[in-house]
């Protein structure tokens, strides 16, 4: 019998889909949230029954946003953690319910570990350019302006979807100066900028990053300028699904986030393409700042062998009991 989804796994997945809930670390916390929930909420009376209804959840939740990883890698970390195939329903529950809360707990302590490792790599009085929003950045920052240094942050604008904005609230509590600029003015501003610090979205077992779209451009002109780019992001941002040397897969947004139909329509109707991330090969990569440390682009594959080392396969998706 199959069992009904519960509410909570409709409004999460809404909420990532309408992009309500993002940034790829907040949507892996929703993600185990909402799993937490079905858990503790099941009326199953059966493994069998809790086990549909638990797949069933992860398969929604899954389907939402493909490119950012944390997402799959959450609901693999929970996966795993669940007893075997023996276990009874209130057993596998709780397992449910305490690896769902521990990940979030994982993540949050991620964050602040990371926080202090892209912190020290700023120094008194540097500017840092930012892209789009990302809670690792925001944490680095955070970190250096308690260790009391005084930082200046350039926030570009990040069109289509404006996260520039929710950077510059979140900074705005910290007391750094800010300027904000279009996106397009950011190779003008670099040679001011010491630091371009960005998020991930995925990390490639080659080590290339894939982040909103912008990034790769800006870490070009960053090159040019000898400006060191800084990925701040954990190590569930490590895409498994890359070790076979498979693509990270990039969202195409609804056209109409870049231009309202009646626009679209006055200027000739051309056609519009908005994808939301892009690839940035290692080469313009400084550094990786992780829970686990800095890291150098090369040493990804290492350390994601060690985190996710069996293969692509999502366990859930071929349940093994
Ligand atoms: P944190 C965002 O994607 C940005 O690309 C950002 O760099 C990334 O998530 C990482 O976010 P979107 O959800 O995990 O705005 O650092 O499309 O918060």
């Amino acid at each position: 019998m199959t069992e009904a989804t519960h509410p909570v796994v409709e409004e999460t997945a809404d909420g990532i889909e309408s992009m309500e809930t993002r940034g790829a670390a907040t949507i892996a916390k929703a993600v185990a949230d909402a799993v937490e929930t079905v858990a503790r909420e099941s009326s199953a009376s059966s493994t069998d029954a809790y086990l549909e209804e638990l797949y069933s959840a992860m398969a929604t939740l899954h389907d939402t946003r493909p490119t950012a990883v944390t997402l799959p890698n959450t609901l693999r970390i929970i996966h795993r953690a669940l007893p075997s195939d023996e276990s009874d329903l209130e057993t596998l529950q709780t397992a449910t319910i305490e690896a769902a809360t521990s990940v979030q707990d994982e993540i949050d302590a991620a964050q602040t570990e990371l926080g202090t490792y892209g912190a020290n790599r700023l120094r008194d009085g540097d500017t840092v350019m930012v892209h789009c929003h990302s809670t690792a950045v925001v944490s680095c920052i955070e970190t250096a302006t308690d260790q009391g240094k005084s930082l200046e942050v350039i926030v570009k604008e990040t069109r289509p979807r404006y996260q520039g904005h929710v950077t510059a609230s979140d900074l705005a509590d910290t007391g750094v100066a800010m300027t904000y600029i279009v996106d397009s003015a950011a190779h003008r501003y670099l040679d001011t900028v010491d630091h371009v610090f960005v998020g991930a979205d995925a990390i490639c077992a080659d080590g290339s990053v894939v982040n909103k779209i912008g990034t790769a451009g800006l870490a070009v002109s960053a090159t040019a300028r000898d400006v060191p780019l800084t990925v701040a992001a954990s190590t569930y941002k490590m895409d498994p699904g890359t070790l076979d040397g498979s693509p990270v897969e990039i969202e195409y947004r609804d056209p109409t986030e870049v231009l309202d139909p009646e626009t679209q329509e006055s200027i000739g109707n051309p056609r519009i393409e908005n994808p939301a991330f892009d690839v940035t090969p290692p080469k313009y990569i400084d550094a990786l700042v992780t829970e686990r440390g800095l890291l150098a682009p090369e040493g990804v594959h290492t350390i994601m062998t060690d985190r996710f080392g069996d293969g692509p396969a999502i366990p859930w998706t071929e349940p093994s009991r």
